[in-house]
């Protein structure tokens, strides 16, 4: 073999050999591969943290992500801590078909700390298995008025996903959420039992936040709705330049 044609053959693999690295790079190799990995499901709770004060009301979607997979049933569990928080009945969000497309399990409800949920599609009203991600349930929750400031967990248990064949799907991801109690009196962002200018400046700081947002704070949302809005303010006036807490 002369050394131009060596040559050649070299440039030739090397040639290859990018080829390859820029298929596998710029994923354009053949389909199959992803096909035989399907997106994973999941159970949360949303949102995953909040902060709420002692008294205060809110509430969370369980939210279920099935994937690829049609979803014919699901049933969750989501623990609390029963001696700070009350919780109401579960309410239903149609993401398996309007409620007189399903069956709800019997037993679902609140007990000594845990929200149950089950619910199937009902066979026959043209409501077929379908992937489906979004919420399954929302549960109001009110924090015991004399609630210990800490963070507490929501815990996602017991969670069963099943395919349109009555098999169980694989539970892939599992998040609880957490709700941190701040502890303070309404208004009183400095802490001194009086409601003076500096609490009036923090107040303006957190105005128009809602839950989630960096300057929220529930100091500032008397009514506990998780929105520092004009409501808020009007109560905040109603005890400015007073020490209500004293
Ligand atoms: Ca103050
Ligand atoms: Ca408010």
């Amino acid at each position: 073999m002369s050394n131009k044609m060596m040559h050649r053959k070299v440039v030739a693999s090397i040639v290859v050999c990018l080829l390859a690295v820029m298929m596998a790079v710029g994923g354009i190799m053949p389909p199959t591969a992803a096909a035989l990995v399907p997106p994973p499901t999941a159970v949360s709770i949303d949102p995953d943290t909040r902060t709420v004060s002692p008294g205060d009301t809110f509430s969370i979607n369980v939210l279920v992500d099935s994937g690829n997979y049609n979803l014919l049933a699901c049933h969750v569990e989501v623990g609390y801590n029963a001696a700070v928080f009350a919780a109401s009945a579960p309410v239903y969000q149609g993401l398996l078909g309007a409620a007189a497309d399903v069956l709800v399990e019997p037993g679902s409800g609140v007990v000594d700390g845990l929200v149950k949920y089950g619910v199937t599609r009902v066979a026959g009203v043209g409501n077929p298995a379908v992937p489906v991600n979004g919420a399954l349930i929302t549960i109001d929750f009110t924090v015991d008025p004399d609630a210990e400031p800490d963070t507490y967990p929501l815990e996602v248990q017991n969670v069963i996903l099943k395919d349109e064949n009555n098999e169980d799907l694989p539970v892939d991801y599992v998040f609880d959420g957490e709700v941190v109690i701040e502890g303070g009196e309404k208004g009183d962002f400095t802490g001194d039992d009086g409601i003076n200018f500096d609490d009036f400046v923090s107040f303006g700081l957190a105005y128009n936040s809602v839950t989630g947002d960096p300057n929220y704070n529930p100091i500032g949302d008397f009514n506990g709705d998780g929105e520092i809005n004009f409501d808020d303010f009007v109560s905040f006036g109603l005890i400015y330049n007073t020490c209500p807490y004293a």
